[in-house]
């Protein structure tokens, strides 16, 4: 089969795009910045069809029709112009599924011709760069050029004098950005109300007839210039006003042509106040909006959880709560073959060992989920007891890059471990790969920033670096680990710095989502566990006993939220307290049957059944800390518990307990008031979502081959 997959995310403008100086070529009038965010995304497969045949064209599981299919049609029609080989004359069959939440409006034309463009190109034979990729993407759709890039991304106006100069000029590149520079965004989904007029339509109407449109575009490329300048030095404060300041001035541009185009609704108005009023009270929040009543608000990622709470209560006359999203900052395109697809002689093959003395660098980029515990923790330390856990959306991200020698690599034990126990594999496989330098960057704790110090959450940033090594090594090495060999090798690296681990946060951070586990017996792996190259392969070859991962169903009759109590008491101290009493047969037996109660609750889609299950596991909890002499509720997880159960949801210390967070499991019917209660209690509403699996994404820099694998095998 003949074809290839794209995936490509949504972005939002700081400094808007509002008007095109060439239509037909997509040239702006100005450069403008944006932010790609995570949370929204558009995966498109394309397989070749027999020459002569019609473009069948389908979204969201129905076929386009109209103007939507002609556009896509023009724009395959246009790659095809490109293609020298016998490719040129095959139709295609265009599959694509957006990726947003139902009914918010947040569909975007630009992760879609992003990913079309990646899809196309691949599936016909260009082979493009990534600048040339966020041209052609430019000519499907303006935006869509900015979303072949991750983070923070700059779409340069290009060449203002000749079209042939402005089409070869104006393309997307990333934003030198600050290290810690941490962003995230709240989208505030308002009703959409009638339908407006369409955004290519609405800009074309501002060019002709708003006569502000000379002072926008004179405005926008120093708001573009200065909106660089401010992500280069990390100054979130000036980014914030320059892109509020856009939105605003955008807006206004198309309020004065005429007719006038109005997006904003009163309903935005309310949100801009709201936003405002946080700023008033010194939280850090930004306002932009774009062809739509929808306000998404740009701030500080330690800040989220706040603005989400703050503009999802509407205040004054009777309103209900309003729907806010979370988002942070998202990668740039990826595209893959379709599975037996041969890419052309010579081409880079971006799997494998790397071929020594190539002009191209290859990276490897590879991240992992945190964790929390749902209910089993203590007793899934214990061989054969199980434990459920959920990886949550905050990453730990570890970058492989080709390089000459191999120096050093120093981060950290469980790194090591790895290292010690991939290369063990490797050479009982008699493979051997390139020398890299490592980098790790973790979104498991919030920065310190002006107004609040660092946050560490407990979300199990050594499971997820030990998962995040494993993924990398193995694609840096092809070795093409299974998801189980994946698990063994982590948790053997796990075992050897710590052996007491129970390996329950490797698993979560693996798989991603809702995960039940037991642990091995761990007696039996540090028997057969030694240096040996072939003693550890075989080791990670076989069954364990005891060992068990699964991923479960999301449930959709209830959810979790998570608070935090702040700073937490020492996990050690409290295992070390536990285990010097020792841990009651009761316990371990009590904690059994509630996971399995858990997991029939998960099965069944049972929130009733799920809430005593975790009602359950907080008494033995309580209990176990009662016999040790420990606090393992502390006060302040008491406290959140209770605020939860008045919410009608039940909850629990999470992992080792002793402060830290919290889990509330249920159906809630009051977001802003579960999040103003347990504010007023201290606690602080962590916006997690539930995580996807580990993932791998493998690129060949100065050559056009980007794979990502996902962690389901
Ligand atoms: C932006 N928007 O910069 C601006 C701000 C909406 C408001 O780019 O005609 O779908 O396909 O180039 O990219 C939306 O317009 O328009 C847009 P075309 P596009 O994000």
């Amino acid at each position: 089969m003949t074809g290839a997959t794209a995936v490509a995310h949504a972005n939002i403008a700081l400094v808007k795009y509002w008007g095109k100086r060439d239509a037909a070529l997509m040239l702006p009038a100005t450069s403008s910045v944006s932010l790609t965010l995570d949370a929204f995304l558009t995966t498109t497969t394309i397989t070749l069809l027999d020459e002569g045949q019609p473009d069948q064209v389908e979204l969201d599981g129905a076929p386009l029709t109209g103007l939507a299919r002609t556009k896509v049609v023009r724009f395959l029609d246009l790659v095809r112009s490109q293609v020298p080989s016998e490719r040129a004359g095959r139709g295609a069959l265009v599959v694509s599924r957006n990726d947003v939440p139902t009914g918010a409006g947040l569909a975007s034309s630009a992760s879609a011709f992003a990913a079309l463009a990646g899809a196309a190109s691949r599936a016909y034979g260009l082979e493009l760069d990534r600048r040339e990729l966020s041209r052609l993407a430019r000519r499907g759709s303006g935006s869509a050029s900015r979303s072949v890039f991750g983070g923070f991304v700059r779409w340069n106006a290009g060449d203002l004098d000749d079209p042939a100069r402005g089409d070869e000029t104006s393309y997307a590149e990333p934003l030198p950005t600050a290290p810690d520079l941490d962003v995230a965004m709240a989208v505030v989904v308002l009703d959409a109300g009638p339908k407006r007029i369409g955004s290519r339509e609405a800009m074309a109407h501002t060019v002709a007839t708003s006569p502000y449109f000379p002072a926008w575009v004179e405005h926008t490329e120093r708001d573009a210039a200065a909106a660089t300048a401010a992500i280069a030095a990390g100054d979130l404060a000036t980014l914030g006003e320059i892109a509020e300041a856009s939105a605003m001035r955008m807006h206004a541009t198309m309020l004065a042509s005429y007719p006038a185009v109005r997006y904003l609704s009163a309903a935005s108005l309310e949100v801009l106040d709201a936003v405002a009023a946080l700023r008033a009270d010194g939280v850090g929040a930004w306002a932009t909006m774009d062809a739509g009543p929808n306000v998404k608000v740009l701030c500080a990622a330690s800040d989220l959880a706040q603005v989400q709470a703050a503009l999802a209560v509407r205040r004054g006359a009777g309103g209900s709560d309003r729907r806010v999203l979370a988002a942070w900052p998202g990668p740039g395109l990826r595209t893959e073959d379709l599975p037996g697809e041969d890419r052309p002689a010579g081409g880079p093959s971006g799997r494998g060992p790397s071929g020594r003395g190539r002009a191209v660098t290859r990276q490897v980029v590879a991240s992992a989920p945190g964790k929390f515990f749902v209910v089993g923790e203590y007793a899934v330390v214990e061989a054969g007891y199980p434990g459920v856990l959920i990886g949550v959306e905050r990453r730990v991200t570890l970058t492989l890059t080709e390089t000459a020698e191999q120096g050093p690599i120093e981060q950290g034990r469980y790194v090591a471990a790895v290292r010690a126990v991939i290369g063990a594999l490797a050479t009982a496989r008699g493979v051997t790969a390139a020398p890299y330098l490592m980098e790790t960057s973790s979104a498991l704790k919030d920065a310190a920033t002006a107004s609040t110090p660092a946050r560490k959450y407990g979300l199990g940033s050594s499971g997820a670096v030990t998962v995040a090594a494993v993924r990398a090594l193995d694609a840096w090495y092809g070795l093409g680990l299974t998801a189980a060999e994946r698990l063994r090798a982590a948790i053997l690296a796990t075992l050897r710095v710590n052996p007491r681990a129970s390996g329950g946060d490797v698993a979560a951070s693996l798989l991603g989502g809702w995960v039940a586990y037991a642990s091995p017996d761990r007696a039996w792996v540090a028997g057969r566990d030694a240096d040996a190259p072939d003693a550890v392969a075989a080791l990670v070859d076989e069954d364990w006993p005891g060992l068990e991962a699964t991923a479960l169903p999301a449930p959709s009759a209830f959810g979790l939220r998570i608070g935090w109590t702040g700073d937490p008491a020492s996990t050690t101290d409290l295992v070390s307290a536990v285990r010097a009493v020792g841990v009651p047969t009761s316990f371990l037996t009590g904690s059994r049957d509630v996971v399995v109660d858990l997991r029939a609750a998960i099965d069944a889609d049972d929130a009733d059944a799920a809430r005593d299950a975790v009602r359950r596991a907080r008494v033995l909890l309580r209990g176990l800390g009662e016999h040790a002499g420990v606090a393992i509720e502390t006060p302040e997880l008491a406290a959140l518990i209770e605020v939860a159960e008045r919410h009608g949801l039940a909850a629990k210390s999470s992992g080792a307990g002793g402060g830290d967070c919290g889990i509330a499991l249920g159906t809630l019917a009051d977001e802003a008031g579960l999040a103003g209660d347990w504010a007023a209690a201290g606690v602080v509403p962590l916006a997690l979502r539930v995580a996807s699996p580990s993932q791998v994404v493998e690129s060949v820099v100065g050559a056009s081959t980007v794979t990502e694998e996902n962690g389901d095998d």
